[in-house]
């Protein structure tokens, strides 16, 4: 028996990461979520019109080499100045349509629809 029991060994070890590996691969994220990923550039946020759950982020990284903002129309939320590859976060609790603009440069504007 002793033998039989080690022959069954590797088939036991290989089993065993067999499950462990589905059991990983169907884990649910729940790691910090960036959310909607939007990106600035040739002076334009894009997309422009972005539509996320309330509740729900978005980040808008910085593609131009020269740098932006990401500024709610109504001042709800503000960013710093973006340098290249400055990124933004902003999450949405309540739907609505958050219009917002670049304060730099004011031609460039995009809007947040937030459902419900
Ligand atoms: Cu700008």
């Amino acid at each position: 028996m002793r033998f039989r029991l080690a022959a069954h060994y590797p088939y036991l070890i290989a089993g065993g990461l067999l499950v462990a590996a589905i059991g990983v691969a169907q884990a649910p994220a729940h790691a910090a979520d960036a959310g909607f990923v939007a990106k600035i550039a040739n002076f334009a946020f894009a997309p422009p019109t972005i539509t996320v759950h309330a509740g729900g982020a978005v980040t808008w990284t910085n593609a131009d080499d020269d740098p932006h903002t990401v500024y709610a129309d109504n001042g709800a939320f503000k960013s710093q100045a973006l340098d290249t590859g400055d990124s933004f976060t902003q999450t949405f609790a309540n739907p609505g349509v958050y219009s917002y603009h670049c304060s730099l440069h004011p031609y460039m504007v995009g809007k947040v629809v937030v459902q419900r």
